[in-house]
């Protein structure tokens, strides 16, 4: 009971220290048109390629989960044998590496060495799902950039898409993110596209026995098949994720997951659990606005993983190279 207690109280100051050292406006007087510049650049793109949106989002998960939000997801590998995460199978599949050194190099223009790679990130992450019409969120900025980029911790940290309810609990929970947090951050899959390879076991070869997999509607899976999927090796045919919205930011990924049309495993996991389930209902069920608050809230709390702020790190030059 005492042990819980200080336990619990150690959690809660570790949380208040980094609300405490990333903060809103951090930029406001070392850079002060900063944010702007980063607007405008997001708005400026995104409204006329709004699909760029998804992989953008999709860039701040895959930096916040190996090795906390310190933009260690842009680091190129420079030695042979020393492979970075972009190097890692879960990153094949990342784009927007070039977004980002644009409006890096535009914030280097304005102010040389001051503003890092891993608030570019979440910056951009939070104005291309505005841009789209999606939820905002406040964004604290002040992280650092990190100088190690490893291609194993990668694939440890980041699920994979054949993820069951288990695994992904864990992997979230090792992030300080409960379940909420994961039905709310994977509603992120509103938008975007998957490449065929990424669930086609389930459509082909679910068991080992040429089977499919029965937990996914089979109408749905034999539109995969006959339509996009056609072989069990396409590695480049890719799907919409939300099937006639993938562009916007909407319930129908929530309304899809309970009709059984969840792409991944990983999405469908979210209704095997009683606890996600009813998140899923709940949020389906509610106005709009609920999911836009409340997913905002929790790319807040992802935002704040693992960053490293005040004297540690640096501040990257070039996004994709350690000074
Ligand atoms: C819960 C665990 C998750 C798993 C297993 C997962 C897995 C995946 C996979 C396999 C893809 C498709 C890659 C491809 O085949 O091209 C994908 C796409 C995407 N993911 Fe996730 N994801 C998860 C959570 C998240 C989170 C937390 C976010 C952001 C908050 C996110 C945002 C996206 C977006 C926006 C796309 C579309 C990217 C594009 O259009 O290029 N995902 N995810
Ligand atoms: C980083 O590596 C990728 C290929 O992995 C390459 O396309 C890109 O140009 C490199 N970035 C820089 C800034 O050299
Ligand atoms: C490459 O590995 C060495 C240690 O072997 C490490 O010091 C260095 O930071 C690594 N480079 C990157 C970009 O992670
Ligand atoms: C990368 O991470 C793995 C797993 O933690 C570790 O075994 C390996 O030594 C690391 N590589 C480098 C170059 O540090
Ligand atoms: C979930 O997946 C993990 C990793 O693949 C596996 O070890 C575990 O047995 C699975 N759990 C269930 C309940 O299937
Ligand atoms: C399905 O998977 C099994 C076991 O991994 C493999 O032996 C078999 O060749 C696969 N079948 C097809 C059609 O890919
Ligand atoms: C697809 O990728 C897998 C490995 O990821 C590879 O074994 C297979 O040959 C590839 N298929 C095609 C058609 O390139
Ligand atoms: C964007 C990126 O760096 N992609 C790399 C992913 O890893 C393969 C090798 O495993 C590289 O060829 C890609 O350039």
């Amino acid at each position: 009971m005492a042990n819980a207690g200080i336990v619990l109280l150690g959690i809660v100051a570790f949380l208040g220290l980094v609300e405490a050292q990333l903060k809103l406006g951090y930029y406001d007087e070392s850079c002060p048109r900063a944010e702007q510049i980063v607007q405008d650049f997001v708005h400026k793109h995104i409204s006329n390629a709004p699909v760029l949106a998804a992989p953008l989002l999709r860039m701040q998960f895959h930096d916040c989960f190996v090795r906390g939000c310190d933009a260690s997801v842009l680091l190129n590998s420079t030695k042979a044998g020393n492979q970075t995460e972009k190097a890692a199978n879960p990153n094949l599949t990342l784009r927007g590496f070039s977004f980002i050194d644009s409006v890096k190099s535009s914030l280097e223009a304005e102010c040389p060495g001051v503003v890092s790679c891993a608030d570019i990130i979440a910056l951009i992450a939070r104005d291309a799902v505005v841009t789209i019409g999606g939820p905002s969120w406040p964004v604290r900025t002040g992280r650092r950039d990190g100088t190690i980029s490893n291609a194993t911790e990668a694939l440890q940290n980041i699920p994979p898409p054949s993820s069951n309810f288990s695994s992904l609990q864990t992997i979230f929970a090792s992030k300080g993110l409960d379940l909420k947090d994961l039905v709310l951050l994977s509603g992120a899959h509103t938008i975007g596209v998957a490449h065929c390879s990424s669930f086609s076991n389930r459509l082909y070869n679910f068991t080992g026995k040429g089977d499919e997999d029965p937990s996914l509607d089979s109408e749905y899976a034999a539109n995969l098949e006959v339509r996009k999927c056609m072989s069990p090796n396409d590695n480049t045919t890719i799907v919409e994720m939300d099937p006639g919205s993938f562009r916007t930011f909407d319930l129908s990924y929530y309304r899809l997951l309970l009709k059984r049309r969840g792409l991944f495993q990983s999405d469908a996991a979210l209704t095997t659990s009683a606890t996600t389930k009813s998140y899923v209902t709940q949020l389906v069920d509610g106005p709009l606005q609920n999911f836009f608050g409340e997913f905002g809230q929790s790319m807040v709390k992802m935002g704040q993983v693992g960053v490293l702020t005040g004297s540690t790190g640096e501040i990257r030059k070039h996004c994709a190279f350690v000074n």
